[in-house]
């Protein structure tokens, strides 16, 4: 019989390329050496550090699957999903960061934009250089972004657009600001927009007292009649199909990511139980502690193998939005599960920033939260099995 490796309980590494494998190796290093260092100091003082975007382009994380012509690395979604995982070990913010400047950003330029745009945008956001911000949701329009009210409106020589998004990750240090806005030239729907820091009317507020990603800055992007040229508008999309395209990325990266997250918490949780002693004998000793163990064991093991598929289906054009919100919100939630449970199991220490379970666990409130609820991912699979919508 063969032998059963606790960590790696379905082999999935028997299932990944040599590539694969090692790309994923690499970005492990740099979590580990470049960012695990740091995390507990930027999340107590909520200080996001923009030179993370220069290192992880250094390090060819940002924009890996956009082609090299571009700047990217031209590599596959496992790949990217991986790497995803190796993040979001180290925190939710800083996969944020990443995940935001490739899917959010590179991906709608590289997509839906004029060569020009790709051509100007695309090489700096792989580097680092230039940071992105992706701006749908708004005060009044979060889950439901088809009632947003940004507006563009035509001038002789391009858009004025007017309005408010909300909850932006990266916006307060962001270069680059993709915003979706309904434009009256196109009959009210909804289009893409590239704009730039430094344009009149376009200011970025930071938004404080967040108890949740604070590694990863968040703001407001208020748009008070920002006049662009007819080059900021993306060109070959219409509709909530183009933000939707994006997200589809963003959330298949998150299932991969949250993983990583819950991996941390779930070996940090054996490791205590292994370590200290109640009553005479090791925590890892008892029944309860144990049964926990192996549902995150299990839940983990579950989580990566269908992510894996899921990632194979998207390399060969095969993946259903629905699969993508079956993962995003399956993940999501067996993570937040690990992440509590671990806090759990850590005792009184669990509170503490020094064992980065707590951390762990406040920042997967977003993750549940953020790029469509738990719930919001329910109701888009009850339409897609009933064939009854039942948002409104
Ligand atoms: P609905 O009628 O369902 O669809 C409208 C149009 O969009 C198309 N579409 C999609 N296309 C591609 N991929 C998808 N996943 C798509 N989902 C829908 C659809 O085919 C249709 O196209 P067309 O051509 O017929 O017009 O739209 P609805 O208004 O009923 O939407 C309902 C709902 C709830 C599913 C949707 O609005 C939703 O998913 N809400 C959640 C919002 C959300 O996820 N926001 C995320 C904001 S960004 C973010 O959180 C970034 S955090 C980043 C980080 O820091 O990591
Ligand atoms: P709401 O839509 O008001 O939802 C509140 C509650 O009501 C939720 O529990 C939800 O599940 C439930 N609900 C809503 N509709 C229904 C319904 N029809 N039936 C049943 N229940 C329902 N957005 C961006 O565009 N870009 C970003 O970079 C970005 N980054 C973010 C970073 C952070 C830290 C956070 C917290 C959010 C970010 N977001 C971003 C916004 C995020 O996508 C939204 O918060 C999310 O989509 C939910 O919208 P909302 O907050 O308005 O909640």
């Amino acid at each position: 019989l063969a032998a059963f490796e606790w960590s790696d309980a379905l082999r999935l590494e028997d299932q990944l390329s040599e590539d694969e494998r090692m790309l994923r190796d690499a970005a492990a290093t740099f979590a580990q050496t470049t960012l695990q260092p740091k995390v507990r100091d930027a999340y107590r003082e909520e200080v996001t550090d923009a030179g993370i975007f220069r290192q992880m382009g250094d390090a060819g994380l940002l924009g890996l699957t956009i082609p090299e012509e571009y700047g990217g690395l031209g590599a596959g979604y496992v790949t990217y999903g991986l790497v995803a995982r190796e993040i979001e070990r180290v925190d939710s913010g800083y996969r944020s960061m990443m995940s935001v400047q490739s899917s959010l950003v590179m991906y709608p330029i590289h997509a839906y934009g004029s060569e020009a745009q790709r051509k100007k945008f695309l090489p700096g956001l792989a580097s680092g250089e230039l940071i992105g911000c992706f701006g749908l949701t708004e005060p009044d329009a979060g889950s439901d972004p088809a009632g947003m009210k940004t507006r563009a409106v035509k001038t002789p020589t391009g858009y004025k657009i007017s309005g408010a998004k909300m909850w932006i990750s990266n916006a307060p240090i962001a270069d680059v600001f993709v915003v979706w806005a309904k434009s009256d030239e196109h009959g009210g729907k909804i289009r893409g927009f590239i704009l730039e820091k430094g344009m009149t009317g376009l200011t970025a507020p930071k938004i404080g007292g967040k108890l949740s990603l604070r590694a990863s800055v968040t703001g407001e992007v208020v748009m008070d009649g920002v006049e662009v040229g007819e080059d900021a508008l993306l060109p070959n999309v219409q509709g909530l199909k183009g933000p939707f395209g994006c997200l589809n990325r963003a959330r298949y990266g998150i299932a991969w990511g949250v993983i990583g997250a819950a991996e941390f918490c779930w070996h940090a949780a054996l490791r205590y139980g292994l370590d200290r002693k109640q009553f005479g004998k090791p925590l890892a000793q008892t029944q309860l502690f144990q049964k926990k163990l192996a549902d995150m064991q299990t839940e983990i093991t579950l989580g990566l193998q269908s992510a894996l598929q899921l990632g194979r289906l998207m390399d060969a054009g095969k993946a259903a939005p629905a699969m993508i919100s079956m993962m995003k919100r399956n993940n999501c939630g067996k993570a937040l599960d690990i992440a509590r449970a671990s806090r759990d199991m850590h005792g009184g220490n669990g509170i503490s920033d020094e064992f980065h379970i707590m951390r762990h666990m406040v920042n997967l409130e977003t993750v549940n939260t953020y790029e469509g609820t738990h719930d919001v991912h329910a109701l888009i699979l009850g339409r897609a099995q009933t064939g009854l919508q039942a948002f409104f």
